[in-house]
């Protein structure tokens, strides 16, 4: 039976409500699917069966930890998952880039809310080394806040806060690696058999020589090769992102238990909402791209089952910038054998969503878009896509070499043409990104730069060029408002919303000259922030899309996160999706055209659209258009909803 059905059933039943007994339920329902999860991945030797005792003690200390506050949170949102309540929304930001640290995130929460966000999604905030970090994604501490941050009781203060108004805390959790100077690494290089367990060690070249003939590398430029050598150890260790994140050895049953204590502390803590750093690594398997595994996924399904358990609102977010094909597989999904919903995460970054955005304005044709999108599965119930413009990472450009080949290009040249457009290296282009990790083997390479930098607005500033300003602006409104209108919750990276460009800075700091991701990190400029606020400029007007977006998105019912969409038959060039509301209210046509000149579409009508009767642009709310072709503005988007 369902896990919600029997907490529901203990409550008919006349079960308390210190929700002791319904940890016990869910304890009880989750069993069969916890152990069975645990021996599929760790055997049933003495080894993992002590780890497991451990496990079900630690479910049940966690639980007792928990918040008054917290498991009222659990008992309102169990059934109806928060982050499908309507219209919310999500912003992704570095603390200190944004405000300092804790203390200035809580000063500016007004300008979040303002802006029409409700989930917080900071990037990494606890413990790591001085030196090289990689934007905290090597972490030395995974329950202590950086205390150039604040410190664990400015983390519990800001969930408070957020909560009290209504809104949610996203944190991350890098589970694939932690630093070398984590405890358990220290303790590994002292020669700490038990920590030794902890990390993937190789006493010679042998494996890893086995592993890197068929492994990918991430950071070719700055980190080439899968394995550094560690002389305190004399041996060789697996090292998949930068020498100093060492891969946590998923297969040890112990190093489980401690990373789900960690799990469990940081829902504790108050957050809602755990992104899965680099989820496709956790397992690794010789001869294999060492992504995407089955125990991959196994280890998931087991941290959330166990996490449903004790910290039943915590949600899971895959961050999987893989195959569009694979991305899909690390949410929930139904497991017909046994009749039953298979936890995983509920959310997902719509990765191949932001990767085709930003291939559809560069070459003004929506030919693949139609092609991947319109093919994408119906997803579980409870779960959604996180959708993006752009993130704190580079631009991956992770399209499905078929479907490329279907619309006539070359998968290699089409990636290639991508590259040198947001580069700003193809004629006409004004794009100001910079390749990012170039392979000098293949030539591939994904892209940095700002939203804003990426379509044009800095070149045409610097160029001082109206109609390409106008140009510019029109793709960032574009961009955003389908973000906001095509699939699942929008999110915002912070300082998009004021178009934010590109930060050159890093160029001179020691720690970051290597990474050019650093240039789409900048400082939040207050200064400019109040302007666009009055209204003023460039910005003032993209804030002002940005904003309505989010506004009125709120008040269509068609746009549920989890509502479903039809994507329609439409000229090269422009992109026509149907959302039709899960019950009440009216459905919603998204039209948009990536050309930069004026079109005039004529649809076939839509069951259930009217084809007679004139449609209201909602994003004008002007006279109503039509019927009759609609007239689309070069690069323009409209909303379009029956009168
Ligand atoms: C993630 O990104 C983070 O978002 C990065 O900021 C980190 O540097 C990295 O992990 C290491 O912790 O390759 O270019 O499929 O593509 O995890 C970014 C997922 C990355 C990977 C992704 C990774």
């Amino acid at each position: 039976m369902e896990r919600g059905q029997l907490a529901a059933d203990a409550r008919l039943a006349g079960a308390g409500e210190d929700g002791r007994e319904g940890f016990w339920l869910r304890l009880g329902a989750a069993a069969a699917t916890l152990r069975r999860g645990f021996a599929e991945l760790y055997g049933e030797g003495p080894e993992a069966d002590s780890a497991y005792g451990r496990l079900l003690r630690l479910l049940r200390s966690a639980w007792e930890e928990r918040p008054e506050e917290l498991r009222a949170r659990d008992a309102r949102y169990e059934g109806r998952p928060w982050y499908l309540e309507p219209g919310r929304a999500a912003v992704m930001l570095y603390l200190d880039r944004f405000a300092g640290d804790f203390r200035g995130l809580r000063a500016r929460l007004g300008w979040l809310e303002e802006l029409g966000v409700d989930i917080v999604h900071l990037m990494p905030f606890m413990r790591c080394p001085e030196g090289e970090n990689d934007g905290g994604y090597a972490v030395s501490d995974y329950l202590r806040v950086d205390p150039r941050l604040g410190d664990e009781e400015d983390l519990a203060a800001t969930a408070r806060l957020l909560h009290e108004r209504g809104m949610f805390l996203a944190a991350d959790l890098v589970l694939n690696h932690s630093s070398d100077e984590h405890p358990w690494a220290l303790a590994a290089k002292a020669g700490d058999r038990r920590y030794r367990g902890y990390y993937r060690f190789f006493p010679d070249r042998s494996e890893p020589e086995r592993f890197e003939a068929a492994m990918p590398q991430v950071f070719p430029e700055t980190a080439p090769g899968n394995f550094t050598w560690v002389p305190e150890c004399s041996a060789w260790v697996m090292t998949v992102f930068h020498r100093y994140q060492w891969d946590l050895n998923w297969a040890n049953p112990e190093l489980f238990v401690e990373m789900l204590a960690v799990v469990l502390g940081m829902a504790n803590r108050g957050v809602d909402l755990l992104r899965l750093d680099a989820v496709p690594y956790l397992w690794k398997r010789a001869g294999t791209s060492c992504q995407n595994l089955p125990e991959s996924h196994a280890i998931v399904r087991l941290l959330k089952t166990a996490a449903s358990v004790a910290a039943p609102s915590l949600a899971f977010l895959a961050e999987a910038i893989v195959q569009p094909s694979e991305i899909v597989k690390y949410l929930d999904s139904y497991d017909p054998a046994r009749e039953e919903l298979r936890e995983e995460c509920q959310l997902a970054y719509h990765a191949s969503l932001m990767a085709l955005l930003w291939e559809a304005l560069a070459t003004k044709r929506t030919g693949l878009f139609k092609a991947t999108f319109g093919s994408e599965t119906r997803l579980a119930p409870g779960t959604a896509w996180l959708s993006y413009a752009r993130c704190h990472d580079d631009i991956g450009l992770g399209y499905e070499d078929g479907l490329i080949r279907a619309q006539g290009f070359d998968p290699a040249l089409h990636r290639r043409f991508l590259v040198d457009w947001y580069t700003g290296r193809f004629p006409g282009s004004l794009a100001r990104g910079r390749p990012f990790m170039e392979d000098p083997l293949t030539g591939e390479a994904r892209v940095s730069g700002t939203c804003a930098s990426l379509c044009g607005l800095e070149g045409a500033l610097d160029a001082g060029d109206g109609a390409a300003l106008e140009l510019a602006l029109r793709r960032i409104e574009l961009l955003h408002g389908l973000v906001a209108s095509l699939v699942g919750i929008p999110m915002i990276y912070s300082g998009d919303e004021i178009a934010s460009l590109n930060d050159y800075g890093y160029e001179t700091e020691p720690l970051r000259a290597a990474d050019n991701r650093w240039m789409h990190r900048p400082a939040m400029d207050w200064e400019a922030a109040e302007e666009a606020a009055r209204g003023e400029g460039p910005r003032g007007r993209v804030l002002a899309s940005i904003r309505s977006f989010l506004r009125l998105r709120r008040g269509i019912p068609a746009l549920a996160q989890d509502g479903p969409f039809e994507v329609l038959d439409s000229e090269e060039g422009i992109l026509a999706v149907l959302r039709r509301p899960r019950e009440e209210g009216r459905p919603l046509l998204v039209l948009a055209n990536f050309r930069e000149e004026e079109a005039r579409v004529t649809l076939r009508p839509p069951r259930g659209f009217p084809s007679e009767e004139p449609l209201l642009d909602l994003l004008e709310g002007a006279a109503p258009l039509g019927p009759g072709p609609i007239l689309l503005p070069a690069l323009g988007l409209r909303w379009l909803s029956p009168v």
